[in-house]
């Protein structure tokens, strides 16, 4: 699948173009990323697209002309896009790394670049040690100051991948092993099995007869880029993706034993085998074991819990944050599951930044089985996303009311808007706009540096003013690209209880805000969450799993989702 390549590839043109700012170029740049962001994602293979229809195909995808199509064929067909190659010459930057850190855009990397000869990262680390960015006129120490903080945040990142690019890699391989490995089971272990924002690698258990046919198939998966081990007990490969996936094959009489151990996480497996030890019980990844060394339990997790007088702890819980003790009393809370979710009330159409249509919203909504979704565009002030005023909503909700009218017996659409929570902590539509909404989202999109005090009070301006009912990712942060900013989230959480205004779990794969620790701290408030998943397309409503995971790895059940709420329910919570 080259859809991701070609999408990095017309990002970094769109970078490379928006350099010297011209109005056609401007122009350009917006097509190129609008492109780039159609095949990220596409959920067909592109040139399985351009395989069946050829150029012509690939103008029928939204944003893409003919000349976005050529360009794409191209690449095809020649493995090469001319107009890169010429640009990657006039600049020999790698704008991929400079511009994956936090404040450095392409702009930026080329000034760097034309004064200091920066081209990557390492560059720019030794002319930050050798104080070279503070002489430079347009930067100064404060930017020095800035890009180092970017080095770290990146470098804390680095070697991770988010769950939403794992996950889907880990179940495909699985599906593989199952069909053609001469595997009999595999299951997903490590962090990616419990939910874990980013992950270091893939664990994979599997039980087989083959054990020498089960590694060969797993090295010549079309996802390996290399081998780095291979052996009859673990193989392990480096994959395409840019992360180690380790393959174990298990006896199936340890299979539950290897599953308590190797999904860990190593703190809780530790404490987990204290309670065995203080039962003068031996465990490990092969069994549990009694005093004489006979095998009491293996096969199954749930068993091996039990032997040790524990209740099932849920994967996503086990990081020994109390759950243990928990189990031991068998007051492990029922959690939330994506089954449970209703509807969802984060999303965007192409009206704003979207990619789809409400009527194909509404289309894959229905196919998601939810009751109903809210449909959230940006407001005005955000003008990248091409923020709505109240005209252009007014006009936008007439068609939703036909919609309405229409597939209104299959699934309920709600009328709302992600308003822009302004530098003031004023909301970016009119309050007679805002009071007739079904489902009001306020959020942050400016002005990320205040002070803690100033931004607090922001936030707290708007849930105050009685008009939101979600505050929508509440803390800003976007994994290994951008901090957290600065916010009090208890004075947030007792602003939202006393207003009924319900946080957010964004389930977008870099963004999952609340995190779980957030979650897990904040909710001894009496607030709802709200899982969402900020869909920009129809195929986003499947990122709501990593929202529910991250919803799981706090704790939370049910009880505690607003849109798990059936409609009639929803509708009465959301009045004020
Ligand atoms: P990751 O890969 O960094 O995202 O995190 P994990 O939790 O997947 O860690 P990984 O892949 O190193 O190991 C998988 C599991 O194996 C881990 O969660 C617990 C278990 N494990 C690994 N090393 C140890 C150890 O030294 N002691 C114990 N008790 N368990 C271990
Ligand atoms: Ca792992
Ligand atoms: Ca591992
Ligand atoms: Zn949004």
């Amino acid at each position: 699948m080259e859809n991701k390549l070609i999408a990095f590839i017309l990002n970094e043109i769109a970078d490379m173009l928006s350099i010297d700012e011209t109005e056609t170029s401007k122009f350009e740049v917006r097509a190129y990323k609008n492109a780039a962001l159609v095949v990220e994602s596409l959920q067909e293979p592109i040139e399985e697209i351009y395989q069946k229809g050829g150029k012509e195909a690939l103008m029928e995808l939204p944003g893409i002309g003919k000349g976005l199509a050529e360009k794409i064929e191209e690449y095809l067909t020649k493995g090469r896009i001319e107009k890169y190659e010429k640009l990657r010459k006039k600049y020999p930057i790698n704008f991929f790394e400079l511009t994956s850190l936090e404040g450095i855009g392409a702009k930026t990397a080329v000034l760097l670049y034309q004064k200091l000869k920066i081209k990557n990262i390492a560059d720019l680390k030794k002319a930050i040690e050798e104080h070279k960015i503070r002489e430079v006129p347009n930067f100064g120490i404060k930017s020095e100051e800035e890009f180092k903080r970017s080095i770290k945040l990146f470098e804390s990142g680095k070697g991770r991948i988010l769950l939403g690019e794992a996950l889907p890699i880990a179940e495909s391989i699985i599906n593989k092993l199952l069909e053609n490995g001469k595997v009999k089971k595999a299951v997903i272990a490590g962090s990616v099995r419990r939910m874990k924002e980013t992950v270091g690698d893939i664990d994979i258990l599997a039980i087989t007869g083959e054990i020498e046919k089960t590694m060969d198939y797993f090295t010549e998966m079309e996802e390996v880029q290399n081998v780095i081990s291979k052996g009859q007990a673990k193989t392990t490969v480096w994959l395409k993706t840019g992360i180690s996936c380790d393959l174990r094959v298990i006896k199936s009489e340890s299979f539950g034993a290897a599953q308590q151990y190797f999904i860990g996480s190593k703190e809780h497996n530790i404490e987990v085998r204290k309670i065995a030890l203080k039962n003068k019980l031996k465990l490990n990844e092969y069994g549990l074991f009694d005093s004489n060394g006979k095998m009491i339990s293996g096969e199954d997790e749930h068993d091996i819990y039990e032997k040790l007088g524990l209740q099932y702890i849920p994967p996503e819980m086990r990081e020994n944050k109390g759950e243990i003790e928990l189990a031991a009393k068998h007051k492990i809370p029922k959690l939330v599951e994506l089954s449970d979710i209703k509807g969802d009330l984060h999303t965007h159409t192409k009206d704003s930044d979207g990619i789809n249509s409400i009527e194909e919203m509404a289309e894959a909504a229905l196919q998601n089985k939810f009751e109903y979704f809210a449909t959230t565009n940006h407001t005005k002030s955000l003008k990248i996303a091409h923020g709505m005023n109240e005209s252009r909503f007014r006009e936008f909700f007439k068609n939703v009311d036909k919609l309405n009218d229409s597939v209104g017996k299959k699934i309920k659409i709600l009328k709302g808007a992600e308003v822009d929570i302004l530098r003031d902590g004023s909301l970016d539509l009119e309050k007679d706009m805002l009071k007739e909404m079904d489902c009001v989202l306020g959020s942050i999109h400016s002005f990320f540096k205040m002070g803690q005090e100033e931004m607090t009070k922001r936030v707290i301006n708007a849930i105050d003013s009685g008009l939101i009912h979600i505050f929508a990712h509440p803390t800003g942060r976007i994994i290994n690209e951008r901090m957290a900013y600065n916010i009090n989230l208890d004075k947030v959480a007792e602003a939202a209880e006393r207003n009924k205004v319900a946080l957010e779990i964004n389930s977008f794969p870099n963004r999952l805000d609340l995190n779980d620790a957030n979650i897990f701290n904040v909710s001894k408030y009496k607030i709802l969450f709200s899982i969402d998943s900020d869909a920009h397309n129809t195929s986003h409503f499947q990122f709501l799993r990593y929202g529910v995971g991250t919803a799981k790895r706090g704790w939370l059940t049910k009880e505690r989702i607003l849109n798990a709420k059936p409609y009639n329910e929803l509708i009465k919570a959301l009045k004020k």
